[in-house]
């Protein structure tokens, strides 16, 4: 018996860890960090290693299933499965057009290089627009609506590797693995942010909690969760009324900086200080060491995006870059132009807004404010729908309403807005089927399960991190061990269904063969056709490599598509007007407390709780208070209470911790199970945790463009349960 060792890389989370398989026999052994991998110089993090017990977990489906009449599930070969579902979306699409069949994309989808551009291949095929993806409940100001709304900077925003300063604005990497480049590089980020310390970047840090970052910044602001965008218009009008800004920058590229001005000016410190809840001094503080620079990015993460006034938050997180000139120079370098994408020349320019992004697009049937998002990537804008709004999609009778959903990856009873709603919708639908490695609460509704394999059981390439990096960095894996049983990746399902339905099937760059299934190579040679290293030299290289030498130099700008930043676009006084006004508001009225987001370390979002090493950190979300918090209503850590809001109900543990502001809750999202009454979820809290998402209502407080609602600062009060 042969035992091999394969380089390889993790994909639990997006942070894509290079690791080395110990493997004998189609059985893998073990699990190691890659500790010859320069950029991440050995990190993993304890959920990457537990893929191997992830692998042969008793959970895991080995095989489709499908739904009996009786509710249960019965074991269907995948090739049988979809031949039965090609059949049904058939029909649906003959009878109700193509808006009706939808898939959600959710986290998993992205780990798999193949999966997003053979399901839009899918819609494109049948004309379905109703592609959606965990991104719209995520930040998707900062990802469509701010930059179709300022325009954007050609040669892209200061790195963290070039920064003297960062701000990082609800962000928490040391945890989360997340960042934009102007944050704490997610690739081995405790590393990171100590080399950026050394090389004496100053962090500031924007959290109503003392989080892993804020307890290593030089200044942590404790905001008072939802009041973001007052503060970032308070920082921006103490940047303007010190001449911290570029003017030279600001005169080239932008406009509306005198508007911007005005509508800023009364969002003096004082007045944002007691909004906020906390020092005036702070907030001028922070603005001198963000606008001293003289390099460094100011970056958002969820817990701020989901709050109140997402688009306005983004929008003055964009303009403070822009004012303060944060954006590579002609003549500068550009660390990572990307390895998989094709060469283009970085220009010192900006591409002006695209308004007609948010207006044209195929809009909601729910409101005539929301409507396709532009997501902007290295192959141009990917059109999307908002998922904030799809369960009213699925439940709003009419033309174009949602009534197949393929769920690829996703959990969406766990992750939408709104459970109690988003189980009605999921259970009137036509056909559910979810691609999933265990029957998850969204898989147990589906009308079929299909098996897929898991990360080691396929090769990838790292596509999804190839711009994040701060150096031009990329891997290839192998299939590390063959998958057993009946599994199958979420691209051959597309595929598979596709074919069966006779349909021409085509990436970017070119048409899918659909006489025979493709070899997942050749998918993705096609999806990075014309790379800068080419996917096979990529392929050869065991393990992730940097690519010396594909860092570019800035180019002058060209005149002719020259363009600009609108620091003022179009509704932006009636949003800081908004958030004036919130900022005066004093009366918390029934609900006393914040409930605000969070990452924990031991699961990504509903993965994760399976796998005995981290179930031994923990079975639930608690829901983390101040000590004071507990003790002024007489509960004790540990102690379950009521966490309810205007809008629902949930019972959760109690669990004192210090670094949070009093007056606020922090609790993760994507625990619990269904609100079906018959399953009891509640008395099972201890073990399951509860689901914030029930607190919400999806259309209240609805943002623009996204249909967002608050799915962080939720206004909650809290009673004891004995
Ligand atoms: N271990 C682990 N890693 C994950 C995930 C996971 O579940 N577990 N999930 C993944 C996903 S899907 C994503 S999108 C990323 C997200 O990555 P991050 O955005 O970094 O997520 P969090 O760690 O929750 O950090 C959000 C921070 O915002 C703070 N916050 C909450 N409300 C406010 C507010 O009103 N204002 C400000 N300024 N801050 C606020 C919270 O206290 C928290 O520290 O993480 C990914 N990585
Ligand atoms: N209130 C509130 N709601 C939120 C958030 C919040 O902070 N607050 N966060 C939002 C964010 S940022 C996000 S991204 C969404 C997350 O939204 P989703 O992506 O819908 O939720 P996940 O729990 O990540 O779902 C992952 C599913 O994939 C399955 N899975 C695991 N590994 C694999 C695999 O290899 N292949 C396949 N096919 N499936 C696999 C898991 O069993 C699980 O069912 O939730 C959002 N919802
Ligand atoms: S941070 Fe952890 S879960 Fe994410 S890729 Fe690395 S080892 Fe895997
Ligand atoms: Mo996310």
């Amino acid at each position: 018996m042969a035992t091999k060792k394969v380089k390889t890389y993790c994909r639990f989370c997006h942070a894509y860890c290079p690791m080395e398989a110990t493997v004998e026999d189609n059985r893998l052994l073990a699990i190691e960090p890659d500790t010859s991998n320069e950029v991440y110089g050995g990190y993993t993090c304890i959920k990457g290693r537990q893929l191997a017990e992830q692998i042969y977990h008793p959970t895991r489906l080995q095989g489709s299933l499908k739904k009996q009449a009786d509710g249960s599930f019965a074991p269907i070969g995948s090739e049988q499965a979809m031949d039965e579902i090609a059949l049904q979306l058939q029909d649906i699409l003959a009878r109700f057009g193509p808006r009706s069949i939808a898939s959600y994309n959710g986290t998993y989808s992205y780990q798999n290089s193949a999966a997003h551009g053979v399901a839009r291949a899918f819609h494109n095929a049948i004309g379905s627009p109703s592609f959606y993806t965990s991104v719209t409940i995520d930040q998707p100001a900062k990802v469509a609506i701010g930059p179709a709304r300022m325009g954007w900077w050609n040669a892209g925003s200061h790195m963290w590797c070039d920064a003297d300063v960062a701000m990082i604005i609800g962000n928490n990497t040391l945890v989360s693995h997340y960042s934009i480049p102007g944050g704490i590089p997610s690739f081995s980020p405790f590393n990171a942010l100590r080399e950026g310390r050394k090389r004496g970047v100053k962090v500031i840090c924007i959290d109503p909690r003392e989080t892993e970052v804020a307890a290593r910044a030089d200044l942590h602001l404790q905001v008072k969760p939802g009041q973001d965008a007052a503060l970032l218009a308070s920082i921006i009008q103490v940047i303007i009324a010190e001449a911290l800004y570029d003017k030279d920058f600001c005169a080239r590229h932008t406009r509306g900086l005198a508007e911007l001005e005005r509508a800023t000016r009364r969002f003096t410190p004082e007045l944002v200080a007691a909004a906020a809840d906390i020092p005036a001094d702070q907030i001028r503080a922070a603005a001198r060491l963000f606008g001293a620079g003289p390099r460094g990015s100011a970056v958002t993460g969820t817990g701020p995006e989901m709050g109140p006034h997402p688009n306005l938050l983004q929008h003055l997180v964009q303009a403070l870059n822009a004012i303060c000139g944060r954006h590579y120079r002609e003549g500068e370098r550009l660390p990572n132009p990307g390895v998989l994408t094709p060469p283009a020349p970085r220009r010192a320019q900006a591409t002006s807004p695209q308004p007609q992004w948010l207006r044209d697009g195929t809009r909601s049937r729910v409101s005539p404010d929301i409507g396709e998002l532009f997501v902007l990537s290295p192959y141009g804008p990917q059109g999307e729908m908002p998922t904030a709004a799809i369960a009213d999609e699925m439940l709003l009778p009419g033309d174009g309403q949602i009534k197949a959903l393929i769920c690829v990856g996703g959990n969406p009873l766990l992750a939408w807005p709104d459970q109690e709603k988003t189980l009605k919708a999921l259970s009137g639908l036509d056909l559910l089927v979810c691609i999933d490695i265990k029957l998850a609460a969204t898989a147990r509704l589906a009308d079929y399960v299909l098996a897929p394999k898991l990360c080691l059981e396929r090769e990838d390439v790292t596509l999804l991190t190839d711009i994040w990096h701060h150096q031009a960095y990329s891997q290839y894996t192998p299939t590390v061990v063959e998958a057993e049983g009946d599994k199958i990746e979420e691209w051959e399902f597309f595929w598979g269904v596709g074919k069966r339905m006779g349909l021409a099937m085509s990436l970017d760059n070119g048409p899918i063969a659909m006489d025979h299934k493709p070899a997942k190579f050749d998918l993705l040679d096609n999806i990075t056709a014309g790379a800068r290293v080419p996917l096979g030299q990529i392929r050869q290289r065991e393990g992730g490599t940097v690519y010396p030498g594909l860092d570019v130099i800035i180019e002058a700008a060209d005149p002719a598509t020259r363009g600009h930043l609108d620091l003022f676009p179009a509704g932006l006084e009636a949003e800081l007007e908004a958030a004036y006004r919130d900022a005066q508001v004093t009366d918390t009225g029934t609900y006393s407390h914040l409930l605000v987001s969070r990452r924990m370390k031991n699961t990504y979002n509903s993965t994760g709780p399976e796998l005995s090493l981290l179930q031994s950190k923990g079975t639930t979300n608690p829901a983390f208070m101040h000590s004071q918090d507990l003790a002024a209503l007489g509960i004790t850590s540990g102690e379950i209470i009521e966490v309810y809001s205007a809008h629902g109900r949930i019972p959760a543990v109690a669990a004192a911790s210090d670094d949070i502001k009093p007056g606020v809750i922090s609790m993760s999202h994507c625990w619990g199970d269904s609100p079906d009454p018959a399953l009891d979820t509640d008395a099972r809290v201890r073990a399951l945790g509860s689901n914030t998402n029930r607190l919400i209502d999806n259309r209240q407080l609805a943002e623009k463009y996204s249909g967002m609602p608050r799915q962080s600062t939720i206004p909650v009060a809290i009673r004891k349960l004995s």
